[in-house]
């Protein structure tokens, strides 16, 4: 009875030790991982970062008396420029891409062109009540131009004129994004 005892008592220190080597493993484990997390968001950012440089510089072309401009919006609420600056008068050619992956109803983008003046906060949050009308605030006179409601991978165009010397503001009006996804559009 003894014996059974002591080498029960064996087994559990067994048991015990085991369990505590494991534990120490897990945390091992896991501290690891966050550290690799941590490195691969670093990098990312720095990537991120390196591109908007990159795209903000070729953003706005001009070719044969036509401004083009090339908008992108992502899965992380964010536009590619928040400046653009044309000229008076110009023909303004944008196209907006969405380069993100969710539908248009989890991170729908647009691109709103307000006219001076506008309550941007008000304007949008009218916006995010008019859902049947691409969060376009129904009967609306403060739009100037206005690109349709795209989803992931989706790009869509417009044409318009430049408005007249002056500072206007742009938004995204899908709910909530417009306190990311805010521009100046400068016309010189
Ligand atoms: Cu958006």
């Amino acid at each position: 009875m003894k014996r059974i005892n002591q080498f029960l008592a064996f087994l559990l220190t067994l048991v015990l030790v085991s369990c505590g080597d494991e534990k120490k493993d897990q945390e091992t484990i896991t501290i690891g991982e966050e550290g690799t997390l941590e490195q691969i968001d670093t990098s990312e950012d720095r990537m991120e970062s390196t591109s908007d440089t990159m795209q903000s510089g070729q953003a706005v072309q001009r070719q044969n008396g036509v401004v083009q401009v090339n908008l992108t919006g992502n899965d992380l609420m964010q536009y590619n420029i928040n400046e653009i600056r044309v000229k008076a008068g110009e023909t303004v050619r944008l196209t907006l891409t969405h380069v993100g992956q969710l539908p248009e109803n989890a991170m729908g983008h647009n691109f709103v062109l307000l006219k001076q003046g506008t309550d941007v906060v008000d304007f949008a949050q009218k916006a995010a009540t008019a859902t049947g009308n691409d969060y376009i605030p129904e009967g609306t006179d403060a739009v100037i131009a206005k690109t349709e409601m795209i989803g992931g991978g989706e790009e869509t165009s417009i044409e318009f004129t430049a408005p007249a010397a002056g500072t206007y503001e742009y938004i995204c009006s899908f709910p909530g994004h417009y306190v990311q996804m805010r521009g100046k559009f400068i016309v010189e």
